[in-house]
């Protein structure tokens, strides 16, 4: 860590240079830093590596911003085709753990939006072969998912309980790479079932994912008896009860006690309420009509995504 803050200083100084920033008191703060202060300020706050974006963000927001996105950033130059910088890797999905070695299900974490900023998240490394990236998970009713649009953008839940690892990081996953969808479904008598979409992707073509509504795509449905409750819905924007983006004339999320990729209204409403089974209410509860209607509420609902290479 040591090494990877002096250089990172180092560079980031040869940056700041390079780009001949004519606002002095910024580039002044920033080349001012030296190596040791880098060190000793990651020493006293004993974050891991987007501390040197912290450290630069109260001095100069704007600055560090452009560092981070410049095309001569450091980071951006010397990362490998792992996504590692020397002994530092910042893998964008689980099939790039996986393919750091790393065999067991569990808590990773992931780096969709670059370095700066990674996001713990549920990787499947044993499922259909592994490398799956979990961005669903209901399996207690210990984590409310009746969200606003915020929740749903962000992610909310814990990585290794039930979760929801947000919008903007599956976007900027989908925008970065080619992956595949598939849907885990269990119910209280232990049937397990899945669908498997070949592609996936949310407004994987948009400037900007939220603006575009975060738009679903899936494509090329494989059946694991789980039947088929996505491919009517995809380009369906995402809709909460507070940011209403669906094709019906009522408020689908609201009224449904969920949140997901509406039309008029669903098919699946995995991210309804946790009604443990059978429930006489309609479509409010963890759903998924192709299997088990709209009045069964699943035990277990997996919605994971994978990279696709093009050799396969
Ligand atoms: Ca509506």
């Amino acid at each position: 860590m040591r090494r990877f803050a002096q250089q990172c200083s180092q560079n980031v100084a040869e940056d700041v240079n390079n780009e001949s920033l004519n606002s002095s008191l910024d580039g002044e703060v920033v080349v001012g830093l030296s190596a040791l202060e880098v060190i000793k300020k990651w020493d006293e706050t004993r974050k891991p590596i987007q501390s040197i974006s912290q450290i630069f963000s109260p001095v100069s927001p704007r600055l560090s911003r452009d560092l981070m996105f410049s095309p001569r950033h450091p980071l951006k130059s010397k990362i490998n085709s792992s996504n590692c910088l020397q002994s530092e890797c910042f893998p964008l999905s689980c099939d790039e753990i996986y393919n750091q070695g790393h065999r067991k299900n569990g808590v990773y974490q992931i780096y969709p939006a670059g370095p700066y900023t990674p996001v713990n998240v549920y990787c499947d490394m044993e499922t259909d072969g592994g490398r799956w990236t979990v961005f669903q998970k209901r399996k207690d009713g210990t984590v409310d998912f009746y969200r606003n649009w915020n929740a749903y953008k962000s992610g909310f839940g814990v990585a290794n309980g039930e979760y929801w690892l947000g919008l903007e990081s599956i976007y900027l996953l989908t925008l970065k790479r080619k992956f595949e969808l598939r849907v885990d479904l269990e119910d209280f008598e232990r049937n397990k079932v899945f669908a498997k979409y070949a592609q996936f992707s949310i407004s994987s073509m948009a400037i900007n994912g939220e603006e575009e509504g975060y738009r679903l795509f899936v494509t090329g449905f494989t059946d694991g008896g789980a039947g088929d409750a996505l491919t009517d819905i995809s380009g369906a924007n995402f809709s909460t009860y507070d940011h209403d983006q669906d094709t019906s004339s009522a408020n689908c999320a609201s009224e449904f006690s969920g949140a997901f990729w509406y039309v008029a209204c669903h098919c699946a409403n995995l991210n309804g309420r946790y009604l443990r089974g059978s429930h006489t209410s309609y479509a409010n509860g963890v759903n998924w009509c192709k299997w088990k209607g709209y009045h069964y509420s699943l035990k277990i609902s997996e919605m994971k995504m994978r990279q696709v290479h093009q050799f396969q």
